[in-house]
């Protein structure tokens, strides 16, 4: 691929898994910045805070006592987004058009343990969170009433986190959100066409090319996709074929929990700091019809640009016209790969 041409200068990528372009410009990231600095808010210091209220054992604000959990935790979310007995009703009038949107939001505790985060978790533990995704998964697919099950975390204050007490959310939901019928569209047309998933070749290319490979293990790899928009943006995808976390085998478990670990520690020590992002996987629509066009992958959307404190903002042309970034991925993944794979605050 003559990528060459386009390096040095202005150019558009093209996402075939949303239809979208990003515009790269390599030759600003030397712009100065005299903008806003965030402050990135570092871990908690205590194993148990008596004021939290994912901590084990603390009454939440619905006046609920969680349990003395040793492991992971997860309830339904006490101010859910969704409700469950949402109506149907569907106004269309050509113009106005709107219907009942049902759902469940639920919380996961990754650990009981305030002070820690996937970073910082053993591989065990982060085994257990997988899990724990996986059986959701499984439950909340089971349900008529749900077509959508959208695991996510977000970390960091900077990303509106409201607790460091490692946890994530799940919003399952009756009609598929937006992102999944983007990508679900494209997956679909590309399967037409080729008779292959996408990501099953987009990956293949990305082992050939090597240059914005990250790390990989015997199940899981992880990338900067040729089309990130985010300035660390990557995308965890599976080596096997699968669409949804609980069809992969408890190798292949073990092995998304080792690249979730590689890749958040290399986050962390990237500016040496708790690393903020949102995460989350997508997998096909829990509908029952079969969706070989479907392949399950895992999303980091991380907001920083080029040191702890400067924020990449998405504002201006970005809102109105479409997504840039500076730094190429190929350069963020040459980054990414040459941290160490040892937490910095373990190697002190
Ligand atoms: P975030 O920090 O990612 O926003 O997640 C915390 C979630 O926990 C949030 O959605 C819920 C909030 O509604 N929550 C409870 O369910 N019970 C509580 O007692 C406080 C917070
Ligand atoms: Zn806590």
């Amino acid at each position: 691929m003559m990528l060459e041409k386009l390096q040095a200068t202005s150019h558009r990528r093209f996402n075939p898994l949303t239809g979208e372009w990003v515009i790269v410009s390599p030759h600003r990231t030397l712009r100065p910045w005299q903008g806003q600095e965030e402050e990135v808010s570092a871990p908690s210091a205590l194993a148990h805070d008596p004021k939290c209220y994912l901590c084990a054992g603390n009454i939440r604000a619905n006046g609920a006592r969680n349990p003395d959990y040793t492991s992971t935790f997860v309830f339904d979310n006490d101010f859910a987004a969704l409700k469950p007995d949402a109506p149907e009703t569907r106004l269309d009038d050509g113009l106005f058009v709107a219907e009942g949107e049902s759902g469940l939001c639920r919380v996961v505790c990754f650990s009981p343990r305030h002070d820690l985060t996937l970073a910082r978790m053993s591989l065990t533990e982060i085994a257990a969170v997988v899990d724990c995704w996986a059986a959701e998964t499984k439950a909340l697919a089971a349900r008529p009433d749900i077509t959508s099950v959208q695991i996510f975390e977000n970390r960091g204050e900077i990303m509106g986190c409201s607790n460091p007490h490692p946890h994530g959310q799940i919003w399952a939901s009756r009609h598929l959100p937006n992102e999944m019928v983007k990508e679900g569209a494209r997956q679909q047309e590309y399967f037409t066409r080729h008779g292959r998933p996408l990501l099953t070749d987009y990956l293949k290319r990305e082992l050939e090319i090597k240059t914005r490979i990250i790390c990989e293990n015997d199940h899981f790899v992880v990338l900067v996709p040729f089309w990130a928009v985010w300035p660390f943006e990557t995308l965890v995808l599976p080596r096997r074929t699968v669409s949804s976390l609980d069809d992969l085998s408890a190798a292949e478990r073990t092995g998304l929990a080792e690249a979730l670990s590689a890749i958040t520690v290399r986050y962390d020590n990237l500016f040496s700091v708790s690393f903020p992002y949102s995460m989350g996987f997508h997998q096909r629509p829990m509908d029952d019809k079969p969706h070989p066009e479907w392949t399950l992958h895992g999303h980091f959307y991380p907001p920083l640009l080029r040191s702890a404190t400067v924020k990449k903002f998405m504002v201006g042309f970005e809102m109105l016209g479409g997504p840039q970034r500076d730094i190429t991925p190929e350069a963020a993944a040459a980054c990414l790969r040459a941290l160490s794979a040892r937490h910095y605050l373990e190697s002190r």
